[in-house]
């Protein structure tokens, strides 16, 4: 008989030792992501049935029309991470401002931050495609005892003790790194479990998918569009598979899993490209490097950028590290022209 899948609860006791900081308090931290992703997917699930689909009639700090589901998944996270008194601050896509957690603690005495994207690819909510929530989480460098500061968000991501997302898909899990490698849980949605189903996820060092909205090609620099038609050509391997869910969080996990690479760069549209640094492309840097996978803004690796900003976009470029490096090359070849 097989073996019975660790849990993730199970795996989050197994390896608490394996952290640092073993106080426990990211592994209650982890533990009150787990229960808010449990709460988020069942609202996700149904949302076809229920009056929560559709916007919520506000605008976001990017502009954007925030779906109703967007502003409940951001209420929920904010709400469980705030109850289980482990976090002194939290920044949110769709919070304009941090949000200083003093409720139960009133002496200050947290030690994380954590920044998220709630409801990741949520213009996909209304036709039933998959959305995501990502998670960043560091250790607080203003002194215990003070309240936060904007110091303690503008971290590179070089600084994160965890980080990881939940994707809604057809199957709903929880991938996530405390920088000893990356693991996948699968949700049991009959009994409300995450069970550990992608031990160690890797990035295959080479991949023939690219991600990236091509409806953009002739906004791209010239680097972008000469990868482009590469991944196009017929040689070796390629023509390569275009994908892209317009998702960041579906996109990235399927080329974790067959290897692939998604790119979206900076354009005439958007000067810095469109993904945020702090809750989107660190969060996922962190995961891609832990799985052997490159991150890079197509020059820099993106976990060594100093944010200046909350809410700062930067291009990003993620994936199987052989295909990263190719479109470095390409981008350093077209400055140089
Ligand atoms: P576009 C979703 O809004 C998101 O932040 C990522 O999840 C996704 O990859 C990208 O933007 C899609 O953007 O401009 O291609 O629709």
């Amino acid at each position: 008989m097989s073996k019975s899948k660790q849990t993730l609860g199970e795996f989050i006791i197994e390896n608490q030792a394996s952290f640092k900081y073993t106080s426990g308090e990211l592994s209650r931290l982890i533990n009150s992501i787990r229960l808010a992703a449990k709460v988020v997917n069942h609202e996700v699930n149904k949302a076809g049935l229920v009056d929560i689909i559709g916007a919520a009639g506000d605008t976001n700090i990017q502009g954007e029309d925030q779906q109703k589901l967007d502003v409940y998944a951001n209420t929920k996270f904010i709400q469980t991470m705030t109850k289980r008194n482990i976090v002194c601050g939290i920044a949110s896509e769709e919070e304009d401002d941090f949000i200083s957690i003093n409720s139960q603690d009133e002496n200050h005495q947290n030690k994380y931050v954590v920044l998220i994207d709630p409801l990741d690819g949520s213009s996909n909510i209304d036709v039933n495609v998959s959305v995501g929530t990502i998670f960043s989480i560091y250790r607080r460098i203003t002194p215990v005892g003070t309240p936060v500061t904007i110091d303690d968000f503008l971290q590179q991501g070089n600084r994160q003790v965890a980080a990881g997302y939940i994707v809604y898909g057809t199957s709903t899990m929880l991938v996530y790194t405390t920088g000893h490698g990356v693991n996948g849980f699968t949700l049991n949605p009959a009994i409300g479990s995450f069970y550990l189903s992608h031990p160690d996820m890797q990035f295959p060092e080479d991949g023939t998918i690219y991600s990236v909205n091509e409806g953009n090609y002739i906004h791209f620099p010239k680097g972008i569009k000469n990868y482009i038609k590469y991944c196009q050509m017929e040689e070796g391997d390629r023509p390569y598979t275009s994908r892209y869910i317009g998702s960041l969080v579906s996109d990235f996990h399927r080329n974790m899993i067959k290897g692939g690479i998604y790119m979206y760069p900076k354009s005439s549209k958007n000067e810095k490209g469109k993904l945020r640094l702090l809750y989107e492309c660190n969060p996922m840097a962190f995961l891609a490097e832990q799985a052997n996978g490159k991150a890079s803004d197509g020059f820099k690796r993106i976990m060594d950028i100093q944010p200046t900003e909350l809410h700062e976009r930067v291009p990003f470029i993620c994936g199987s590290k052989n295909m990263v490096e190719k479109a470095e090359e390409f981008m350093r070849a077209a400055e140089s022209e």
